[in-house]
C-alpha cells in the first residue's frame, strides 16, 4: 500500500506544520500544492479500488469478493486521513472559491468515516452490502412444478413480464421474484440502515441520516419543496396515461380483473417494477396500422448485434462533436451476460479515474429499450472523458440528475422516428397526426410512467432513513406510496411479515440513490429543449433530432453540451445549467410542452374515465388460481412463498405438514438455498479474515 504510506508521511507534515505555528495553515499556495498532491494519490487509490470492484461485478467469486473488500477499505482509509490533512488548512477562509470548494467536499465524508473510527461496524456494514447485493444479483425463481428449471431476473423474468399477456404466468414471475428475493432481505435491511446512519453521523454532526447526507449532494436549500412542485406538475400527464392504460388493460384481460376507478394490478405493465410501460406498447397503440414505434422486430430481422448497438450510440457522440469512446472502452468492457460464471448483470458505467479507462458492464439484448440503455449508459462515459482534466472532486456530474440525464437527452434525439430511420430502423416514416400520437405514446409509456415511480423510491428511503418508517412498517409504507403515486396494487395479497417489496428493486440491496432518476427526467427535456433551439429545430418539440440541422448547427449543439460536461462538479448546479438552457431553476415545462399533443389526445379518450383511483381496491384473489394453498379446515389461503417456510401460516399449521412431498414453491428450489448459503460462506469467511488480517 504504496498510496498509504506516503499520505501518513504528509499527515505528520501537516501536524509538524500545525505544532510550529499553533494555528491552522492560511496559505492558498500550500493549500494548492496539496490538492495537486492528492490528486495523484486519490488517482492511484481510486484506480485499485475500480478495479477490484470491476474484477468482483464480472465474476462473483469468493476469492473476488475478498479482494474487494480489501480495496474498499484501502480507499476508505485514505479519504479519511486526506480529510483529516484537508482539515489543517484554513480553508473556510480562502478566497479562491474554487479551492474552497474542492477543500469542502475532501473533508466532507460520507460513510467512510466509519470505515475507520468504528472498524467493527465497518466490516458489517461491508459485508451486509455485500450479502445483500449477491442475493439480488444471484436470486433465481423455480417453477412450480419443475424446481430444477429456475428463471434468473436478466433476462427470463423480464422477458416474462414484458412479452406475455398471460395474467397468471405474468403473476407467477411477479410474485416469484419477489418471494425469492425481498424474504431473503427483510431481515438485513434494518440493520444496514442503522449502520449507515452511524456512519454518516459521525462523519458529519449536521446530517442526521443517511437521507439527509444524499440530498446535500444537491447543494439547494429547498429540494424537497421543488421536487414535490415539479411531481405536482406533471401529474395531470401521468393520471391521464393511468386512465388510459387501465382502459386498455380492461379489454385485454377483463372487467372483473381490473377495476375502471381503481388501481392497476401491478404485474400486467410490461416491467417488474411497473416503473416502464413500453411493453405494452402493442396493446395500448393508438393506431394500429399507422407508424408503429416496435422497432425491436426489426432489429432482430435485420440481424442487428449487441455490438452493432455499442458502435450505433457511439456515432452519435462522434456526430454530436462529443468525444469517442476510446480503445480501452472496446477492449476492457464487457457489452453481454458471460454463459461461465455469475455477474452483477444490472447495467452501470465505469470510471478507473485515469483518463482512459472507461467501461461499461451490461448483459445487453438486441432490443430497442437496450439501445436507450446503451445511450444512457455511454452519457455517463461521455461525462467522465469530458471532465477528466479536472481535480478529482469535481469529476461528478452538476449534481448527480445532470450525470444520469446525459444519455437519455441524447435518446431522444435518437429515438425520434425520422432518426430511426437515417439508422435503418424504420422503413417508412408518415408525416401525420396519428403517427404523432404512435410515437409519443411510445415515449410516454417510457418517461410519464416512470415519473411517479422515480419520485417514490427516495421518499420510502428518506423516510426509512429517517426513521418515520420503521422495520415494522417498511412493506406496508412502500405500498402506500406504490398506490398513491403510481395507482397500482399488488396482484396478490402481500403478507408484511414477511415481504420485503422494495428490496426486489436492485438499488436498495444494492445502495445506489434514486432521486437522481426523477431530476433526470426533468433536466433531459429542459436540455433537449435548450439543444433544440441551439440546432435550429423549429415546430413542435417531439420531432426534434439535434443532429438533424447543418454541420454548424449540430456543432453548436454539441460544444454548448461539452462545456456543460467539462465543468464537472467544478460549480454549483445552476451554473452548469444555465451553460445550457440559460436559466438557473429546475422547470416541468418542457417535458408537459413535449407531451402537449399527446396530452390533448388523452383528455379526449379519457372522456366518461375516472382520473385517479380508489386506493382502497384490490384485485379478486382466488386461491387455486393464484398457486395458493388452502389450509385444510378452508380457514385461508395460503401464497405459496408461504408454504413449508417453517411459519405457521394456518390455524392448524396445514401449511407447514406434508412438505416433503409437495411440489417446491416458487422460491424453494434448490438455486435459492445454494445463492444464500454461498452469501453466508461469503460473509462468515470475510468476517474471520478481516478480523485477522486488517484489525490494526
Ligand atoms: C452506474 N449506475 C447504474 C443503471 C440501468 C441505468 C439504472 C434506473 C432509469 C430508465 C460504477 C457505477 C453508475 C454511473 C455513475 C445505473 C441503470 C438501466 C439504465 C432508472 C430507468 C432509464 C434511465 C434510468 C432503473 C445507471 N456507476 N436505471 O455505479 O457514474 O454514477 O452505472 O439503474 O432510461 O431503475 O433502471 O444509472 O447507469
Ligand atoms: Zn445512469
Amino acid at each position: 500500500m504504496p498510496a498509504q504510506k506516503e499520505i501518513l508521511y504528509l499527515v505528520f507534515l501537516a501536524l509538524a506544520v500545525r505544532t510550529v505555528r499553533l494555528q491552522l495553515i492560511g496559505s492558498e499556495d500550500h493549500g494548492w500544492a496539496f490538492i495537486w498532491d492528492y490528486n495523484g494519490r486519490a488517482e492511484q487509490v481510486y484506480y485499485d479500488s475500480m478495479v477490484a470492484r470491476w474484477n468482483y461485478n464480472t465474476n462473483l467469486t469468493l476469492e473476488n469478493s475478498l479482494k474487494q473488500d480489501e480495496a474498499n477499505f484501502i480507499e476508505a482509509h485514505f479519504d479519511k486521513q486526506a480529510a483529516q490533512i484537508a482539515s489543517n488548512f484554513d480553508w473556510q477562509n480562502f478566497n479562491n472559491t474554487t479551492l474552497k470548494r474542492l477543500f469542502r467536499k475532501i473533508t466532507l465524508l460520507g460513510t467512510a468515516v466509519n470505515h475507520i473510527d468504528q472498524a467493527r461496524e465497518a466490516r458489517e456494514y461491508n459485508n451486509l452490502l455485500a450479502e445483500m447485493r449477491l442475493i439480488y444479483s444471484t436470486g433465481k425463481v423455480c417453477e412450480y412444478h419443475n424446481p430444477s428449471s429456475c428463471l434468473s431476473l436478466n433476462p427470463d423474468l423480464s422477458d416474462c413480464l414484458a412479452n406475455n399477456h398471460n395474467y397468471d404466468r405474468l403473476r407467477f414471475c411477479w410474485e416469484g421474484w419477489r418471494d425469492a428475493v425481498g424474504r431473503k432481505l427483510k431481515d438485513k435491511y434494518p440493520r444496514f440502515v442503522e449502520l449507515s446512519n452511524q456512519a454518516v453521523h459521525q462523519g458529519v454532526p449536521n446530517w442526521t441520516d443517511t437521507g439527509a447526507y444524499w440530498r446535500s449532494w444537491y447543494e439547494t436549500a429547498d429540494f424537497q419543496e421543488q421536487l414535490e412542485n415539479l411531481y405536482n406538475q406533471l401529474k395531470p400527464l401521468y393520471n391521464n396515461l393511468h386512465a388510459y392504460v387501465r382502459k386498455k388493460l380492461r379489454e385485454q384481460y377483463g372487467q372483473d380483473k381490473i377495476s375502471a376507478t381503481g388501481p392497476i394490478p401491478a404485474h400486467l405493465l410490461g416491467n417488474m417494477w411497473s416503473q416502464s410501460w413500453s411493453n405494452i406498447y402493442d396493446l395500448v397503440e393508438p393506431y394500429p396500422g399507422k407508424t408503429s414505434i416496435d422497432v425491436t422486430s426489426k432489429m432482430l430481422s435485420d440481424g442487428w448485434t449487441v455490438d452493432r448497438m455499442f458502435r450505433i450510440s457511439d456515432d452519435f457522440f462522434k456526430e454530436m462533436g462529443l468525444i469517442e469512446m476510446p480503445q480501452n472502452f472496446w477492449d476492457n468492457s464487457m457489452f453481454v451476460k458471460p454463459a461461465d460464471r455469475e455477474v452483477v448483470c444490472h447495467a452501470s458505467a465505469w470510471d478507473f479515474y485515469n483518463a482512459h479507462d472507461v467501461r461499461i458492464k451490461m448483459c445487453s439484448n438486441v432490443s430497442m429499450q437496450d439501445l436507450v440503455t446503451i445511450h444512457h449508459e455511454m452519457g455517463h462515459i461521455e461525462y467522465y472523458l469530458q471532465y477528466k482534466h479536472q481535480p478529482v472532486p469535481f469529476r461528478r456530474g452538476g449534481n448527480p440528475g445532470f450525470h444520469e440525464a446525459v444519455g437519455d437527452l441524447l435518446a431522444l434525439s435518437v429515438s425520434t422516428p425520422t432518426h430511426l430511420q437515417t439508422i435503418g430502423l424504420l422503413d417508412t416514416v408518415e408525416d401525420d397526426n396519428e403517427s404523432d400520437i404512435n410515437f409519443l405514446m411510445s415515449m410516454a409509456l417510457d418517461k410519464i410512467s416512470f415519473l411517479p415511480f422515480g419520485y417514490l423510491m427516495d421518499q420510502w428511503r428518506w423516510g426509512v432513513f429517517n426513521g418515520s418508517i420503521t422495520p415494522a412498517t417498511y412493506n406496508q409504507e412502500w405500498w402506500k406510496l406504490r398506490t398513491r403515486y403510481q395507482g397500482i396494487v399488488p396482484p396478490v395479497p402481500r403478507n408484511n411479515d414477511k415481504d420485503f417489496d422494495p428490496g426486489c428493486k436492485y438499488h436498495v440491496p444494492a445502495n445506489h440513490p434514486y432521486m437522481r432518476y426523477f431530476v433526470s427526467y426533468v433536466l433531459q427535456f429542459q436540455f433537449h429543449k435548450a439543444l433544440c433551439e441551439t440546432s435550429g429545430h423549429t415546430g413542435p418539440l417531439h420531432k426534434c433530432d439535434i443532429s438533424a440541422g447543418t454541420e454548424a448547427q449540430k456543432a453548436a449543439a454539441g460544444e454548448k453540451l461539452a462545456r456543460m460536461l467539462q465543468m464537472g462538479s467544478s460549480q454549483e448546479w445552476p451554473d452548469a445549467m444555465e451553460v445550457i438552457t440559460g436559466q438557473r431553476d429546475m422547470s416541468a415545462q418542457p417535458i408537459v410542452d413535449y407531451f402537449q399533443p399527446l396530452i390533448d389526445w388523452l383528455e379526449q379518450q379519457n372522456q366518461g374515465e375516472t382520473l385517479g383511483w380508489d386506493d382502497t381496491w384490490t384485485p379478486p384473489y382466488d386461491c387455486e388460481a393464484t398457486d395458493g394453498f388452502t389450509c385444510k379446515d378452508g380457514s385461508r389461503c395460503v401464497r405459496p412463498g408461504d408454504r413449508c417456510d417453517g411459519v405457521n401460516d394456518c390455524a392448524d399449521k396445514s401449511d407447514e405438514q406434508n412438505c416433503s412431498i409437495v411440489p417446491t414453491g416458487p422460491t424453494g428450489g434448490a438455486a435459492v438455498s445454494t445463492v444464500t448459503n454461498f452469501a453466508s460462506t461469503v460473509v462468515c469467511v470475510l468476517v474471520a479474515l478481516l478480523m485477522v488480517n486488517l484489525v490494526p
